[in-house]
Formats: C-alpha cells, structure tokens, sequence
C-alpha cells in the first residue's frame, strides 16, 4: 500500500474515464510480484472525492482509498509535504507544526490501515511504502495481528536532534514499529531511527534488531506461538535496516540503444548549438534537490570566464512538483530568478547559457538527455536515495558520461567513482564542475564502468526481492529478549 495507486486516472479518445499504470519503478519492481502472489495495491487515486469501488488494471488488483479536498490539504500537502518533508530532510526549509495537520494524518492513516484490514486475506503480508503513512503499521497490527508487515521510507530519516522537534515523535516512532521490517534508503537512516527508539521508548536495540515487548493484548493473542520463559517479557522483534532501493536498469539501457532516442540525443545537442560540453540537472522542483547551489556555481563559473557560454552549456529540467504550498511557490520564484539572471548576463544570441525547462517529459526524452549529457549533476542538500544518478548510469553504455554526486544523496554510498561533492562548498562545485568538464576518456570511462556494475546488479527487482525476503525470515518472528 502506498499513498498514491500505480495508476494515473486518464480519459480514453472517446472521452470515458480510464486508468494508465504509471511508469514509477516502484510499480516495475512491485508489478510481478504483486501478480504472483494474487496481490492487491491500496491507495489514492490523486483525485479529490474519487470514491472508487475496487477494481482490476492490467491484473493488478486496485483498492481506492478516497481523500477529500480537506484531507489533501491538511495530511497531504500539509503534514506529509510542510511537517514531515521539511523535517526529514534535515530542515532545509522550516517544517510547519500545526495540530490540525496531525489530526487528519492520523485520520487518513487509519483510513488506509482500516481498509488494508479489511482485504488482507488471513496470515497475509502488506508491504507499507513511505511517510505519508508512518502509523498504519501499528494500526494494522492491531486490527490484525496475523498478519506480516513491512514498511519501506523512500526519504532520510533525521538525527535525533531533528527528529526530537516533532511534537508527535513518540507516536511515529511507535507507530513504525508495528511493522516486522523497517526499510530505509541507507544505513544511516536506519542508524538514526534505531537512535529514536531507544532514546524515546528505550527499547533494546543492537545492530539492526528492535526489541518491541508485546502489550498485553498481544501477549493474549501470541500465547501459542511463543513458550515465554519468566521472568523475561518476551518481545517482537523488529529488523530497521537499509535496504537502498534502485531502478529496473535493463529497461533503460534497452531505450538508450533505441536508434531512434540515440537520433534525438543529437538533435538536442544540435538544437543547444553544439558546445563542447552539456550539463544536465534533472530534478523535481524541490528545495532538497540543491538547484540553487548549482546554479549559483556554474554562474559564478561564467562570471569568472573559466567557462565561456559558447562552450559550455547547462540543460535543467524542473519538474513541477506540489505547486500548491507555499514554500515550492516561493522555491520557484527564486531559481526562476537566478535563471534569468544569468542568462541576462553571460546568454548570446546564439548559445544559452541555462537551458531552463518547467516541464514534465516522457521517458524517452529523459533517456535522450541523458544520453546528450556529458557531465550530470546530482547536488542535493539532502535526498533518499536520487533515482536519476542511477539513470544516468543506466543509460551510458557507452561507459562515457561523468556523474557529479552529492554526498548528501543516498546514491553516494553505492556510486563510489563518482565524482563527491559537498554542495553547499560552491568553490568545490566550481571546481568538482571544472574537473567533470576536463576529465579524460580513460577515466571517465573507468568510473562509469564501476557504477554501471553496481546499478545492473543492484536493480530495483533486486531490491523487492531482499525486503521481501527479510520480511519472511523467522528472525522478525516472536522471541526472548536478549540476555544482557
Ligand atoms: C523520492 C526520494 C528516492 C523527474 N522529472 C521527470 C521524471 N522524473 C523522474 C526521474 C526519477 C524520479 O522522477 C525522481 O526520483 P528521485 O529519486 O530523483 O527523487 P524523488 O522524486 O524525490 O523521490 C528519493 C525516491 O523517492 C525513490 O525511493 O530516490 O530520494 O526523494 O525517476 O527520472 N520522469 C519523467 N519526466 C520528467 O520530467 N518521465
């Protein structure tokens, strides 16, 4: 289950409404899976008051949960997108605590938990994606405690000294460990979870085990499956590990060979004016994502003359994102003003300096920019995982192409040859963009080579696969404490 269905609501050439899958990789890595074990996906529709009776689309069984206009605007963009999103992402920009946010994302969470209960077939496992529904776990297992469940947190999880901020902390905290296995993108986010917990509840937690001692009614309904040796209270408990989650690499490749993508990659060099070197941003419009710094670097480059516009060119894609809060409207404002400034300043007529585009593109032009892009630069501040450094890396079976990562990104703990920055250092962006821009074919190619392995070994069927797998081990099972 995850806030939104793996579907997007369309209307068909003869003007009825219809569902199209969406192309997430979620959906890739979660598609055969969810077939073969006649599994149903629980969600929104992304339509206010959509009350939708269940349905089946391309042999997935779908459960609509419906939002009202109220609920979007108080759980979703008001404590998922304003509280939890800010929060988690190490306060780049100010979270927003209001109770009557809280109130809703408890109301909607349980929405959600309520109708996973009522469908979940007996000694079922339900796979819970993300933070907009960090209770349903506990609500879940308490409706029904058969079953297994999971929970994946696509996002960071904060240090402590962040994450104490939240008015709520203890209820998140709890409600979290209702799940048997608690995914994070790395193994510092789980880190910091396990930090939480112990700080908050003070529950034992070694390694990547939680000690979660059972409340009475649990201890009721678990007596046959546990031999409880007094006095030790026995526990459930809980695995909080990382378990970094990917892309399906192969199927990218497969659009970078495509003649006809490979056609288009030249076009977009040409329609630039053929610089000499490209650099691609591709980001949602996100504060996280470090547009800014990098626009504020590769200005400040032209500035100096150690790049000149004729040469070199930056192509950033900005995809619209939550436009109705504030701080993504005001987000927009400034990098659509930096833009403008230093195109006014340093664009000819016939080279632009920053190729700006507020625009959503479909796959294949994304797969053709990259493969038009010489340098690739990932700079957020803060970021999960960034799925787009390892598209990149799909996409370049020509072992060329250089990577600029942000260490802040997930992506960095496994794309090891990339080129690391500190983005907030803009002397060494500046000079990260410089060594990018100059570094020799041998090398380049031996660094792509490396990440190109860890992305087509580590794909995203991989990566269900091992939560899943973990999810089924006996060790998220019933059991004694630990002996201290
Ligand atoms: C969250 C976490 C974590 C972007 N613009 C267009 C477009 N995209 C696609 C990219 C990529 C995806 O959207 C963005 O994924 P990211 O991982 O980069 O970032 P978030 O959206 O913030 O995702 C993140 C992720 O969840 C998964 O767990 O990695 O850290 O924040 O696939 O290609 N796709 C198309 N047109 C666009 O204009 N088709």
């Amino acid at each position: 289950m995850a806030n939104r269905l793996p579907v997007d609501r369309i209307t068909t050439p003869e003007g009825e409404p219809s569902f199209r899958t969406s192309p997430g990789g979620l959906v890739t890595a979660l598609e055969p899976v969810m077939r073969a074990a006649d599994g149903a996906w629980v969600g929104w529709t992304g339509s206010v008051d959509d009350h939708l009776e269940p349905f089946e689309h391309d042999g997935i069984h779908i459960i609509p949960v419906a939002l009202s206009a109220d609920d979007v605007e108080l759980y979703y963009e008001g404590f998922s997108n304003d509280t939890l999103w800010p929060l988690y992402h190490d306060v780049i920009a100010p979270p927003a605590y209001h109770r009557e946010w809280w109130e809703r994302y408890v109301a909607v969470n349980r929405r959600f938990a309520e109708r996973a209960a009522e469908i979940a077939a007996e000694d079922a496992t339900v796979w819970v994606q993300d933070y907009q529904l960090q209770l349903v776990p506990r609500m879940l297992r308490q409706a029904r405690p058969d079953l297994t469940i999971g929970f994946f947190n696509h996002i960071p999880f904060p240090a402590y000294g962040i994450f104490s901020q939240l008015p709520w902390r203890t209820q998140i905290v709890e409600g979290l460990l209702g799940a048997d296995v608690i995914g994070f993108q790395r193994t510092a986010d789980a880190g910091n979870f396990s930090r939480a917990v112990r700080r908050l509840l003070g529950y034992q937690a070694k390694g990547s085990v939680i000690d979660v001692p059972l409340d009475d009614s649990e201890l009721a309904s678990a007596k046959h499956r546990i031999s409880a040796v007094r006095p030790n209270k026995p526990v459930r408990t809980v695995v909080a590990r990382a378990f970094p989650i990917s892309i399906d690499a192969e199927s990218y490749e497969d659009l970078a060979r495509r003649p006809d993508i490979q056609a288009r990659a030249k076009e977009i060099r040409e329609g630039l004016g053929n610089p000499d070197v490209v650099m691609l941003g591709v980001d949602r419009l996100d504060y996280t994502k470090g547009i800014g710094h990098r626009l504020k670097a590769f200005g400040e480059l032209l500035a100096d003359g150690a790049v000149d516009v004729e040469d070199v060119t930056l192509v950033q894609v900005a995809s619209p994102s939550r436009e109705r809060v504030r701080t993504y409207q005001r987000l927009r404002d400034e990098i659509e003003l930096q833009v403008g400034r230093i195109n006014g300043d340093y664009s000819t007529l016939s080279h632009t300096a920053i190729s700006y585009l507020h625009h959503g593109y479909p796959r294949e032009e994304m797969v053709a920019l990259y493969l038009a892009a010489d340098v690739m630069l990932v700079t957020a501040l803060r970021d999960g995982m960034n799925l787009v450094a390892k598209e990149y890396v799909a996409c370049r079976f020509d072992n060329d192409g250089v990577l600029v990562l942000s260490e802040f990104a997930g992506a960095a703990d496994e794309l090891k040859t990339a080129l690391r920055v500190n983005p907030h250092d803009i002397e060494g962006l500046k000079e990260a963009m410089l060594t990018a821009m100059r570094m020799p074919r041998a090398e380049r190619s031996r660094r792509m080579r490396a990440m190109r392995k860890r992305v087509t070994e580590n794909d995203v069927e991989r990566w269900s696969s091992e939560f899943l797998a973990a999810l089924a081990a006996p060790s998220t099972s019933l059991a004694l404490p630990a002996a201290n």
